[in-house]
């Protein structure tokens, strides 16, 4: 543990003595630590906030609070422990909920969520349930978070035609020289792009409502208690009006694929259409209720949609010189864009069967 680290602990209220502060999870944005302290204090998770990703650090910050007050409140009301049920900011000593050092880093902590389980692919038609339930339960209860609307801490996180026209950018750009590399990727995006708007469009003409929802709902988001039942939705620096489509379709690209999200074996990589139906019966039995006709008809395409928006993100880091996403060798990015689009081919494969599932599980 070093000096430095120490110290920005410090600043944080809470008595607990530290044993041991390390490096901690797989996440791809934030440098996270986890707090070890002696037996009879929780332990914490201690995050320098990624401010190449998050620009308006209050504003984050300020959503987060009301985020968590308003779960807090509802697991407290049902006789829940709120301590593991959502995320629990620790107030600096100043009363703030993160920490400003002297060069200008922004650090906040939370209580660590102990005696859970994480998974980055899911093996089992159960897990992935309780999945579903965890994001359908997630959108629900933050449905009656009263005004104002949370703010948009990345501003159009999911909106394609960005993501597209950043695309184009730093193709045409190449600073890198990699656009010779990925010739059948870039194919791949501009073959689609026309119908991957479809869903904005829906939305511009009022036919999709705009919700509160997550937007990273990858599944190593979700912690589990031991015994597999969903406990907690983390990672909320995202959490802002969206379409719910946005969660269902970033859930399946991780809860329904058969493999790593950087796999590099292309046979290993399909939607595994058992794990896509349990994902979506969790999902449908907290939301069925709530959604419109037209949300539910979008389902099936959104995780198409979703992962094409990602893979389009991983490339267009890649071709910028991977600034954004963390990355663990060289192509780590590329390699991510590449399990994406063999992805949403698998789906478009299974497109039909999919869109009948969701139709079953909507009466
Ligand atoms: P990133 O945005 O970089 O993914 P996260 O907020 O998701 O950062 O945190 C990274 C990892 O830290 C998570 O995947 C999870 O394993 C772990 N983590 C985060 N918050 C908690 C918590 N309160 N309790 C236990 N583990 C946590
Ligand atoms: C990032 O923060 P993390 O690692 O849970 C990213 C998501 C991507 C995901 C891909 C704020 O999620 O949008 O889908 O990587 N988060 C942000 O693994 O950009
Ligand atoms: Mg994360």
């Amino acid at each position: 543990m070093t000096r430095e680290l120490r110290e920005i602990y410090s600043h944080f209220r809470t008595a607990a003595v530290p044993l041991e502060i390390e490096r901690y999870g797989t996440g791809h944005i934030h440098d996270t630590y986890r707090v070890v302290t002696a037996p009879g204090s929780h332990d914490y998770i201690l995050q320098k906030l990624n401010q190449n990703v998050f620009r308006n650090i209050p504003a984050l910050q300020q959503n987060i609070e009301r985020v968590t007050t308003h779960l807090r409140a509802k697991f407290e009301s049902s006789g829940c422990d709120a301590d593991r049920r959502t995320l629990t900011l620790i107030p600096t000593t100043g009363g703030k909920s993160w920490h400003t050092t002297p060069d200008g880093e922004c650090w906040r902590m939370y209580i660590f969520i102990s005696d859970h389980r994480s998974w980055e692919t899911v093996i089992s038609p159960e897990q992935a349930v309780e999945g579903g339930r965890a994001i359908g339960r997630f959108q629900c209860m933050l449905a009656d978070l009263p005004e104002p609307p949370l703010n948009d801490t990345i501003p159009f996180f999911h909106n394609i035609e960005k993501r597209l026209e950043a695309f184009h950018i730093a193709l045409k750009a190449d600073r890198h020289n990699r656009a010779g590399s990925v010739k059948w990727e870039s194919e791949f995006v501009t073959s689609r792009q026309e119908k991957m708007k479809s869903l904005l469009r829906l939305g511009r003409q009022g036919i999709i409502p705009l919700r509160i929802t997550h937007n990273d709902t990858k599944f190593n988001n979700i912690l589990f208690d031991t015994n597999g039942r969903e406990l907690c939705v983390i990672d909320l620096d995202t959490v802002m009006p969206g379409y719910i489509h946005y969660d269902f379709g970033d859930a399946i690209r991780t809860a329904a694929s058969s493999c790593a999200e950087d796999e590099t074996d292309p046979e290993k990589i399909y939607l595994n259409i058992n794990l896509f139906r349990a994902f979506a019966k969790g999902y449908m039995e907290e939301m069925n209720p709530t959604l419109r006709c037209a949300e539910k008809e979008q389902l099936a395409f959104a995780p198409a949609l979703i992962t094409y928006t990602i893979g389009l993100r991983f490339l267009t880091d890649y071709l910028d010189g991977d600034n954004y996403f963390k990355i663990h060798r060289p192509g780590h990015n590329l390699d991510r864009a590449r399990v994406q689009f063999r992805l949403v081919e698998s789906n478009e494969a299974q497109q039909t069967l999919m869109q009948q599932i969701i139709r079953e599980l909507s009466v």
